[in-house]
């Protein structure tokens, strides 16, 4: 993706190798959208604390994250006594740094195949799952393209552009790919509380110059019941083998109102977030998160454009949060896949073989 690091006009992926210096980095989401700055990992411990803390989001950029940082264990402590347990406990803490997106167990796995091999073909594999990743993205852009139409309304939820697929995106990859083939329509962005990931969203379509408006999370109803939505669409961190779609907090509201108003609701995804474990919504562990990101609005001052934070409720007040929910199956128009628009038969078909 195109970027502008100190000043300077860049294009880069949302997380990557530095093989010189032998850490992982990454664009740092938490300062988005007013400071674009790169973050790195010196070691795989620095890897769970951008997952935990969301410097690195979106399931798939988490799982090519925890792919790296599984590597850069493994070259670690390559060589070493007790390497094995060291490892182990690595992909352990990668594993639970965020507990939703089946990416991050997808990402680690497949650099597991190689931990007794080769400490230098980690690093490829990793690079390897990363760039099979943001080239499903592009794919996913070609694919759901087809359904962005002149002149339509279109709503999409939390953030699902380059940042949280490594590259492209995945919901956000048809409307760009539209976009760049001349095609005006408008989106309506999920401001997305508590984390805000529409400001991502929002900070994302800018760099193309697409039509948009952030809304409140709770605007969305008021506007799919007066017409003003067309289409909605939204990534997914675990789809399960039923069709059921694990996704941010307020997807299953959206897909409810949706449903009701019969307005066209997909949900757009690489490989990597299928679960071919899981039977369904059910078996998914929804991830709570800290109820500070509740209690405490971050932004930057409006006086000295600093980053700052301030306090929304008073002293002590109860808070919940938690980060994502299910929609079931029935509510989902259709599946936006690298491999096409599939209904839920052709999802179970594709993924299930
Ligand atoms: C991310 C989130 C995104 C999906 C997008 O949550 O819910 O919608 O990860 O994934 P968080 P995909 O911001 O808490 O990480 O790109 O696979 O559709």
């Amino acid at each position: 993706m195109k970027l502008t690091v100190d000043g300077r006009e860049t294009d880069l992926p949302a997380v990557w190798w530095h093989s010189e210096q032998k850490i992982v980095q990454l664009i740092d989401q938490t300062k988005l959208p007013f400071q674009c700055s790169i973050h790195s990992c010196k070691t795989y411990l620095d890897v769970v604390d951008a997952i935990k803390t969301m410097k690195i989001r979106g399931a798939p950029s988490i799982g090519a994250a925890a792919a790296y940082g599984l590597a850069q264990a493994i070259n670690e402590f390559w060589g070493k006594d007790d390497y094995l347990s060291n490892i182990q406990s690595a992909y352990d803490q990668l594993l639970s740094s965020r507990p939703t997106a089946v990416d991050l167990k997808n990402g680690l796995d497949y650099v597991r195949e190689i931990w007794t091999d080769s400490a230098k073909e980690a690093i490829v594999y990793a690079q390897k799952f990363a760039s099979r990743i943001s080239m499903q993205g592009k794919k996913i852009g070609e694919v759901g393209k087809s359904l962005i139409k002149e002149n339509m309304n279109i709503l999409t939820h939390c953030h699902t552009g380059a940042l949280a697929l490594v590259d492209y995106g995945s919901a956000i990859a048809p409307l760009i790919a539209s976009w760049k083939e001349g095609v005006r329509f408008h989106v309506y962005v999920d401001e997305t509380r508590p984390r805000m990931q529409g400001r991502l969203t929002s900070w994302e379509l800018r760099q193309y110059g697409v039509n948009h408006t952030v809304i409140c999370d709770s605007a969305s109803g008021h506007l799919m019941a007066t017409g003003k939505v067309d289409l909605v669409i939204l990534g997914a961190d675990r789809v399960t083998r039923n069709g059921d779609v694990a996704n941010k907090i307020g997807t299953h509201n959206l897909a409810v109102i949706a449903k009701y108003y019969s307005i066209p609701f997909y949900s757009a995804f690489p490989d990597t977030t299928f679960d071919i474990n899981s039977e369904s919504g059910a078996d998914i562990r929804i991830e709570k998160r800290d109820p500070q990101e509740i209690y405490e609005v971050r932004g930057i001052s409006t006086i000295s454009k600093e980053q700052t934070s301030i306090q929304a409720y008073q002293d002590n007040t109860h808070c919940y949060n938690p980060a994502f929910d299910v929609t079931p199956a029935e509510l989902l128009t259709g599946y936006i896949t690298p491999h096409g628009i599939l209904s839920k038969q052709q999802l179970i078909q594709k993924y299930m073989n």
